[in-house]
């Protein structure tokens, strides 16, 4: 492993190589480097399993993948050149523009030269007598820091089922996440998609137009989608863009979902169908996730929610022209944007071709993979491709791919056994100096993930130089801080529809996940004051020790004071 960095640090710790190791360079990883090393001039390794900065959109090539959130806020906002200087060219901005907005940020960063690629981080162990971090590759290195932060995403480990006999496969056979870098050509093939979450619902419209001979989708749970309504974004959208660029986006950091919407009315509990489609319809043309926000309690009210979902279903109906096959599309197990709502193009359009044809699993359910296709309950389905759109171990799967060893050998795998349990989805009892950028049990999935992402790398980076300036060589949250967040999400939960349903949001779709909502459902403005809160009251709920001698000492613990809304 080369070394990246001088170690002209102002906080490290004697003897460690770094002052901190960052996994991953997608987003956050990318603006965790830039605020540690640029403005607090720590010496810094981002170590990334790729090839490339880019994160999720590296990984996430297959044909349709597109943001769901508009492209001029789906961006950093803390860089004003970056911002002044990078013209989005469609509304929703496809996956290989957003990558290439990435390689644009790292380059005006000039951050490549701090990150290592093509390196897979295996293990990382707080060493107590040291009180540092010490971090192995699968390349044999092992290196030390201060810090260690991981900014690995919430959506990085791929998850396909364990059908019998996937790997005799002989045909094209791929999951979503793991698309090749090479054009797949559909032409003339027999296409199966596996998986109607917002990954099948934007891959099956492309492949269908690819002129293959057949595509079979196998829907286990239908969807509801939106229309997104993409368009080329021209000069005068982007003037009235850059006019308003700082107020967009501040209304954007000081909502509820990252996004810089308006919220529409208070309820559709009182109201007849008819003034509910009056209140939906303009935001049902306009597109995107405004529909989303068209009444406050919608995801708190199951009469609200019932509306607004029969209003989608309706949609459905119109739209697809063989009514059976309407109903099988139609969801009714659960409400809306109780799982993550998606967006669409010609989503439903696509059943009206003759090419396409859907098998219910519910009914049919797949047996196996065979050499040359899928049995299912009534018979054989040839296949020369594969598409596996079947989602990831979302949240926790991809740190727990990570051996990662905490205080008193405690490992991660141990401390989850029975859910993520955090402070404030940023930190973790026993993991003294690790921040989880996007962690478990902060809003995270539940936002305009960049709005999120600034929020979680500022409040890392301020902890940091907290720290570094007052000399004072680790934090950690207390037991008693990570109970009351965790009891804390789970309430909010609770409150919620969202736990009505099984769904990635509650760790269902892997086999033997504890059942736990995962991200933090209240809102990414009180979660934000909240974080400010803690590090303003003193970093309440955190144990700071100015050396490893005093590690573990907790004292008895006040009440805490900054979580509202329970
Ligand atoms: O994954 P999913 P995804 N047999 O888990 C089905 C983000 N994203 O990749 O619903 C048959 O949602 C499963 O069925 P069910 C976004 O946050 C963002 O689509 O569990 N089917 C479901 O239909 C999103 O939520 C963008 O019953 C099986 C599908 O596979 C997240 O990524 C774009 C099955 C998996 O859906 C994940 O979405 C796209 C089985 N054994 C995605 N097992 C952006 O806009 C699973 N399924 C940025």
């Amino acid at each position: 492993m080369s070394e990246t960095t001088s170690h002209d640090s102002v906080g490290a710790t004697a003897g460690t190589d770094y002052d901190a190791i960052i996994v991953g360079a997608g987003f956050s990883g990318l603006y965790e480097l830039h605020r540690l090393r640029d403005e607090l001039g720590l010496s810094v390794k981002v170590i990334e399993k790729a090839d490339d900065v880019g994160g999720t959109w590296y990984w996430n090539r297959y044909p349709g993948a597109r943001c769901d959130s508009e492209s001029h806020i789906y961006c950093y906002s803390f860089n004003e050149d970056i911002l002044q200087n990078w013209e989005w060219s469609e509304r929703y901005p496809e996956q290989p523009e957003v990558l290439e907005y990435l390689r644009f940020a790292a380059d005006e960063l000039d951050l490549r030269r701090n990150i290592e690629f093509e390196t897979e981080v295996t293990s990382a162990a707080f060493d107590e007598d040291s009180g540092t971090w010490r971090i192995s590759t699968d390349d044999g290195e092992t290196v030390s820091s201060q810090f260690f932060v991981t900014a690995v995403g919430c959506l990085s480990e791929p998850y396909i089922p364990d059908f019998e006999g996937i790997e005799s496969f002989e045909g094209f056979w791929t999951h979503t996440g793991k698309w090749p870098h090479e054009p797949v050509d559909f032409e003339g093939k027999r296409v199966a998609v596996i998986g109607t979450g917002a990954t099948g619902i934007q891959v099956i419209p492309e492949v269908a137009k690819s002129d293959p001979e057949h595509l079979t989708v196998f829907q286990r749970t239908p969807n509801y989608a939106v229309p997104a309504r993409n368009r080329p974004l021209d000069d005068d959208d982007w003037e009235l863009i850059q006019s308003n660029y700082d107020e967009i986006l501040q209304r954007a950091h000081d909502s509820g979902f990252g996004f810089p919407f308006e919220v529409g009315q208070e309820t559709a509990a009182d109201m007849t169908m008819e003034e509910v489609e009056e209140a939906l319809e303009p935001r049902w043309q306009e597109g995107g996730f405004r529909f989303l926000l068209a009444f406050e309690d919608l995801l708190v009210n199951e009469e609200t929610n019932e509306k607004v979902s029969e209003f989608l279903r309706g949609k459905i109906r119109e739209t697809v022209d063989d009514p059976e096959l309407a109903e099988k599309l139609a969801p009714k197990d659960h409400y809306y944007a109780t799982k993550r709502p998606p967006l669409h193009t010609d989503y439903y359009e696509t059943y009206n071709r003759d090419n396409v044809s859907l098998v219910d699993v519910t009914e049919n359910p797949i047996e196996r993979i065979t050499p040359d296709g899928v049995q299912t309950a009534d018979g054989h389905h040839d296949f020369d491709m594969i598409i596996y759109a079947t989602g990831f171990d979302a949240m926790t799967g991809t740190l727990l791919q990570i051996d990662i060893e905490g205080r008193d050998g405690l490992t991660l795998e141990e401390k989850w056994e029975d859910g993520p349990q955090t402070y404030l989805g940023l930190t973790l009892h026993g993991f003294p100096n690790m921040f989880t950028i996007t962690g478990p049990q902060s809003p995270s999935v539940l936002s305009n993930m960049p709005v999120s992402i600034e929020h979680h790398v500022e409040w890392v980076s301020d902890t940091i130089e907290h720290l570094v300036d007052n000399d004072i060589q680790l934090i950690e949250p207390t037991k008693a801080a990570e109970e009351a967040w965790t009891t804390h999400n789970r309430q909010v939960a609770e409150s919620t529809l969202y736990t009505t349903v099984d769904s990635w949001y509650m760790n269902e779709n892997i086999p033997d996940k504890p059942t736990v909502f995962t991200p933090y459902p209240g809102g990414v403005d009180l979660y934000h004051d909240t974080i400010l809160e803690v590090a303003e009251k003193g970093y309440e709920g955190f144990e700071l020790t100015e050396s490893v001698q005093q590690l573990g000492q907790e004292g008895e613990q006040p009440q805490l004071s900054v979580m509202k809304g329970d």
